[in-house]
């Protein structure tokens, strides 16, 4: 793939570019907790974008969408939201940039890979990541990961109008071969773990449906946390987030909250506490129990936070019943993409041929699966 990017860069800009890989990512556990000031435990996957690109000498840059086989152009001088949907990953994080005082000179950049759309694999973190990872080499601008992290977080707010929080950028640059990483999102702090894959496979079935609500029920559940902490701050004034809140306080304010509003706040409360028990279990040795937490996970996320769908919901129930399945869950912001599925090694093949089998029947549609291996975060390829 690498290749073929390299190339049609040259035949198209007529220049030796700079070859940058970035990856998409999964997610163990930790759903919706990120912009909470939660835990996650994501891990960068061998589903990347490519990017060729090289500095010109003008004030404009050209992106070129590999997938879209389509050109851009834009003057660094008004770099705007578009209305090419593909192009503000990447004018957001140029904006960002310019936002920051670091001088974005033009440039020409072509950019494509197998990292599936609307899959719930982080195609969009992977491309924001990638090019304020070039962008920082190419232009030297000294900046370190978790700062590139923030550039396209924002990127993704300000050109992509989804308030997400920090934990797909963060994967896309921090992931380590063979480990998960469990960010605090509040204190940025994080610790690999090794991810054992000597008898179990990461296997992801892409239901490939994405319902439209996705980003508008997004931005929802987050007020939904805002209404909940601001109600839980009248009577705990230290409390700044969801983070900070036990069980016990929530029922204690029980009859003050608006019903769904109080279920919400629970499912994240519960969550960040099962991050910490996989985590705990993953350090044991205990990939039964870790799974577990995965299936609790996705009962939460299906009941009362409400993001699931019943295509997530059918694929997770019949992962329940095989036994060479540890655990299963949906996986990034719902309501389609893909579950995440811990298979015995053996048992790999059986699964994904009985998984489609049974989806095909129940929806009269294919279903896609991958077996993710974990990789680097976002580097430089040469
Ligand atoms: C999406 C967001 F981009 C992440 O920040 C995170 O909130 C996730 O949904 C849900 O855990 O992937």
């Amino acid at each position: 793939m690498q290749e073929l990017i390299r190339n049609k860069f040259k035949d198209i800009f007529n220049l030796e570019p700079t070859l940058f890989r970035s990856p998409g990512r999964v997610n163990l556990i930790g759903e919706h907790t990120d912009y909470n000031d939660g835990f996650v435990l994501p891990a960068a996957i061998n589903k990347e974008i490519f990017f060729a690109v090289a500095p010109t000498n003008t004030s404009s840059v050209r992106l070129y969408s590999f997938d879209m086989q389509e050109q851009a152009d834009f003057d660094l001088e008004a770099i705007r939201v578009s209305d090419i949907s593909w192009a503000n990953y990447l004018l957001g994080v140029v904006a960002q940039f310019q936002k920051a005082d670091l001088q974005v000179k033009g440039f020409d950049l072509l950019f494509g890979g197998n990292v599936p759309i609307g899959a719930g694999l982080s195609s969009s973190a992977a491309v924001e990541c990638g090019l304020a990872f070039a962008l920082n080499q190419i232009f030297d601008y000294g900046l370190d990961r978790m700062a590139l992290a923030k550039v396209a977080q924002k990127a993704e707010h300000e050109f992509a109008g989804v308030r997400c929080g920090i934990m797909d950028q963060f994967a896309s640059l921090f992931g380590k071969k063979e480990h998960v990483v469990k960010l605090d999102c509040r204190s940025l702090e994080y610790t690999y773990y090794p991810f054992d894959m000597s008898q179990y496979r990461i296997v992801l079935c892409d239901t490939q449906v994405k319902h439209s609500l996705a980003s508008s029920e997004y931005n929802t559940r987050r007020m939904e946390c805002e209404a909940g902490v601001a109600i839980l701050q009248k009577h705990y004034h230290n409390l700044i987030s969801l983070r900070d809140v036990t069980p016990e306080m929530l029922e204690e304010q029980r009859t003050e909250f608006d019903p769904v509003v109080f279920k919400r706040c629970m499912y994240v409360v519960q969550e960040n506490k099962r991050v910490e028990e996989a985590c705990e279990a993953l350090q044991q040795g205990n990939l039964h129990l870790f799974g577990e937490k995965m299936y609790a996970s996705h009962a939460g996320l299906q009941h009362d936070y409400e993001v699931s769908c019943p295509e997530l919901d059918f694929l997770v129930a019949e992962a329940k019943q095989n036994t060479s399945v540890l655990g299963a869950r949906m996986m990034g912001g719902g309501f389609g993409g893909c579950t995440i599925n811990i298979v015995n090694i053996a048992a790999v093949e059986d699964f994904t041929h009985s998984m489609n089998e049974v989806y095909e029947k129940r929806f009269g549609m294919s279903l896609k699966t991958y077996v993710a291996e974990i990789v680097d975060g976002s580097s430089k390829i040469s």
